[in-house]
């Protein structure tokens, strides 16, 4: 059901070699830049009309209007199942306090007497939130977009998702109720790159965004590369990736369950055991066939995802190669199941987010954690963080110099012009002084 990978002796390469001996999926956002373009330029050029017309042509939905009324936020809170509610507001509560901790104090250094750079954060002013439809209907991620964006203090947050057929055109109903238990009171009906570009351009109904993030397949993928330096983007947010590191202390039963919560999401998810025991390598493809035999989503998406050139087990010589096997990977989500997860936890330096030992299963962190499970996918992790509150703030630097200080290092400031060939750089500090600094 899952290939192997034999990394054991010789078999190990080193160096960049690594990466490519691992398993990956075919994610090829740069083929649907192309149909994408089409889509982006009718919002820009028809708004709204374009977005109604999407709205029948892939959702099949005749759309009067594409903001949602307040009033179906509300009976869509007021309808939802009392236990769905309740986890709801656990997984807000538990991400407001990890992400309210994310805040960051302005702060001001002296470099010399009379020199100072302050560091400010301000928030992003308007976002745009992504929740998609269809096979991925993830209240959850509407919670993980919206929380740290709230928390950062961005002033307007507006959501997007595709309308539904089965609900008289609205988005799905537990997407509704999160937006109104969340306070996001700005929804509209539009899913896919058309939902990116009305963002990005604004529409007649909805003005434009400086940033959109959220979830999506390939289209709303391709959308974010499309805007890419018009708007800012979280990450381009591939299909899902879960690996393991683990030892012959891990719990097979348990590993192959992680490893199917995570093929679950789409046939194109990735599962990654990376493991220096063979038995374990064995138990752990025994566990897989009834535990995928016991549960839902089977042949659609578990068992392509499993059965795909992205999942393998993947055989080491010991935790050290281990660690180097998963440091080239970069996965999404790494779960630790060895001896001491702690502290092997503390060795890896590329992952999305890290879950240890056997109490710290991926579900969790996609509910409950109070972690973020907007993460890196197809190896970003190597240069990308999670969504949080710092992906709204910006930096930006407060120079204040006085006339003295500026004086100190006028002759650097010239000299480095004169070196660029930039001599109008250097005049800029030579008339604030008449140019009786003496050059040292
Ligand atoms: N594991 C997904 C997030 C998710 N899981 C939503 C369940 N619902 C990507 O991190
Ligand atoms: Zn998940």
């Amino acid at each position: 059901m899952i290939s192997r990978i034999d990394l054991r002796g010789d078999a190990l390469p080193k160096g960049g070699a690594l990466r490519d001996l691992l398993p990956r999926a075919e994610f090829d956002v740069e083929a649907a830049l192309e149909k994408v373009r089409p889509i982006c330029e009718a919002v820009h050029h028809r708004g709204d009309a374009a977005l109604i017309d999407y709205a029948e042509k892939f959702d099949g939905v005749v759309l009067d209007r594409v903001r949602v009324p307040a009033a179906a936020l509300t009976r869509a809170l007021e309808e939802l199942d009392p236990a769905v509610r309740a986890a709801l507001e656990e997984s807000i509560r538990r991400a407001r306090i990890v992400h309210r901790e994310q805040r960051r104090q302005q702060h001001t250094t002296q470099v010399v007497p009379g020199g100072t750079v302050t560091e400010k954060w301000v928030p992003v002013q308007r976002v745009g939130l992504y929740a998609p439809g269809g096979r991925s209907v993830y209240p959850s991620s509407v919670i993980m977009n919206a929380v740290p964006a709230q928390e950062a203090g961005v002033e307007s947050i507006a959501l997007a998702s595709p309308p539904q057929k089965e609900h008289g055109g609205l988005p799905h109903p537990t997407i509704l109720a999160a937006c109104a238990l969340l306070g996001v009171d700005e929804v509209y009906a539009a899913g896919g790159a058309q939902a990116v570009a009305m963002f990005a351009y604004g529409t007649e109904s909805c003005a434009p965004a400086n940033m959109v993030t959220g979830p999506g397949n390939i289209w709303v993928a391709a959308a974010k590369r499309y805007f890419t330096g018009r708007i800012g983007i979280d990450t381009e947010a591939g299909p899902t990736e879960i690996a393991v590191l683990a030892d012959d202390t891990a719990d097979p039963a348990h590993i192959a369950a992680d490893l199917i919560s995570q093929a679950e999401h789409d046939p194109l998810a990735a599962a990654v055991l990376v493991t220096d025991s063979p038995d374990l390598a064995e138990a752990v493809e025994k566990e897989l066939e009834p535990q995928v035999a016991a549960t839902k989503h089977v042949e659609d998406r578990i068992l392509p995802a499993l059965r795909g050139k992205q999942s393998a087990i993947v055989l080491v010589d010991g935790l050290d190669e281990g660690l180097r096997v998963v440091d080239a990977y970069g996965a999404e989500h790494l779960e630790i199941q060895t001896a001491d997860a702690t502290a092997v936890a503390q060795r890896v330096r590329n992952a999305g987010a890290i879950f240890v030992g056997p109490w710290a299963p991926v579900s969790l962190g996609d509910y409950c954690a109070g972690s973020n499970h907007v993460l890196p996918t197809g190896g970003c992790a190597c240069h990308s963080s999670g969504l949080s509150v710092q992906s709204f703030l910006r930096g930006i630097h407060i120079v204040d110099y006085t006339r003295d200080a500026l004086a100190e290092v006028a002759h650097h400031v010239v000299t480095l012009a004169e070196a660029e060939d930039l001599p109008a750089h250097g005049a800029a500090i030579k008339a604030r002084f008449e140019w009786k600094v003496p050059p040292r």
